[in-house]
């Protein structure tokens, strides 16, 4: 069986990898020229735990990468929603692209399976359309299909062999013919359903995330006006047999926690309370974090903004993404103070993201006074040594280290 796969980034890449080792005949698509020509090269576009091996696996086996699509008898799209944060709404136009191409050379009977992140009922609005303009009839010329990717940066390729999936068809037939592709790499339990609970299970595994973290983060504040260690309480909480409370931490980022709950939101505004405060909570938690930063700044006669630094970027530990990090959230709602001047460093970021970035550890430590730890990369558990006489806010409780500020 031939599978196309389309759009080579966080999801589409390790997917791709991972059938062709799998054992089907696999061509990655990307619009991307560049990409494409790296990954003919052999280099990776990102960092992720046994990426480079699975690579290899999947060249061996012959994966190939190409800008165009070809035929095939599955086409998973797993192209780029961008998230517009002003309007809470996901932008589809490149996945109608990537399934207008795809009508443009599928042969009679073929699936589209769309992987991308998507509000409930984004399959009937954005890909039913494009197909229907191509002039193709879905559940003959073509079949539709959303499985939505569950797999956790940081631990992906894991996730990709052993979580269950969630497949949402409109006939058995395809149903069938997705299992037989995604059985290829994945041990989990293959569960088929139809196209709207399958959109509608991806959004309430997010969102029931975002719930649980708020109440995390708002417990953070309790304890702190009370004096309570927030750790202690949630760990005791947690050993009762029902209760599993995830960790406060600076704020909620990535593309998917952050963002899933709104279409909720959007959608029933006059249903949602639990789903909205916890957006609330979460989305103010970074506001949080810097009211706490300007309590200790006046604590220790801190004056001058440039000698606190943030350490971490990204959106979470030991990972290489960005996008909706509570750090760059800190630093939006510094500029709408006219606070800057503070100093930023991250392992991971070895470009130039903000102003008054480091790239080197040492000289980032030297020049401030207050460390902030924002994401618990494990390139700062390693150097705790060198945060010796510093003033640390460990938002992360990922430190040893005594003296350090906690939530
Ligand atoms: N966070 C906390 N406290 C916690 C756990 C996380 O504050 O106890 C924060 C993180 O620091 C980060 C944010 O939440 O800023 C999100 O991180 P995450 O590790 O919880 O999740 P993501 O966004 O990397 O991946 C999620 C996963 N969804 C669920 O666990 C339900 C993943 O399985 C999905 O595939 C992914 O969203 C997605 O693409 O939808």
């Amino acid at each position: 069986m031939r599978v196309c796969v389309a759009g080579l980034g966080y999801i589409g890449l390790p997917t791709a990898l991972a059938i062709s080792a799998g054992g089907l005949e696999v061509i990655g698509v990307d619009l991307n020229t560049d990409l494409v020509d790296s990954l003919k090269k052999g280099f990776l576009p990102f960092k992720e735990k046994g990426l480079p091996e699975l690579f290899e696996r999947a060249v061996k086996a012959g994966v190939s990468f190409a800008s165009i699509y070809a035929p095939a008898e599955v086409y998973i799209i797993a192209v780029p929603t961008p998230y517009d944060s002003r309007y809470k709404k996901i932008n589809t136009k490149y996945i109608e692209g990537a399934v207008a191409s795809v009508c443009k050379v599928c042969p009679k009977g073929a699936i589209i399976a769309v992987e991308s992140t998507v509000s409930p009922g984004s399959m009937d609005r954005a890909v039913r359309p494009v197909i229907e303009e191509a002039g193709l009839v879905i559940g003959s010329d073509v079949h539709i299909a959303h499985v939505p990717e569950r797999i956790i940066p940081g631990n992906m390729l894991y996730e990709l062999e052993h979580n269950s999936r969630t497949i949402g068809v409109e006939n058995a037939e395809a149903g069938e013919k997705l299992k037989q592709v995604y059985s290829s790499f994945c041990k989990g339990e293959m569960v088929v359903t139809d196209i709207k609970v399958a959109e509608m299970t991806k959004v309430v595994e997010n969102t029931f995330r975002d719930i649980n973290i708020a109440f995390a983060n708002e417990l953070s504040q309790i304890c702190y006006n009370e004096g309570i260690d927030v750790y202690e309480t949630i760990r005791i909480a947690n050993m009762h047999p029902r209760v599993k409370i995830l960790q406060p931490g600076p704020g909620v980022g990535g593309h998917c926690i952050s963002v899933d709950p709104w279409f909720l939101v959007g959608d029933y505004p006059d249903i949602v309370n639990v789903v909205f405060a916890a957006r609330q909570v979460n989305d103010s938690q970074p506001s949080y974090i810097l009211r706490r930063i300007s309590k200790i700044m006046q604590d220790n006669n801190i004056t001058d903004i440039s000698d606190v630094g943030f350490y971490g970027l990204t959106y979470k530990q030991n990972v290489d993404d960005t996008r909706e990090s509570p750090t760059l959230q800190i630093i939006e709602r510094m500029k709408e103070n006219l606070a800057s001047g503070a100093r930023f460093y991250d392992p991971f970021i070895p470009y130039k993201l903000v102003d008054n970035q480091h790239f080197d550890f040492e000289s980032f430590v030297d020049d401030v006074k207050l460390v902030v730890v924002m994401v618990s990369h494990d390139h700062i558990k390693s150097r705790e040594a060198m945060l010796r006489g510093k003033i640390v806010f460990d938002t992360q409780n990922c430190l040893a280290y005594a003296d350090a500020i906690k939530l």
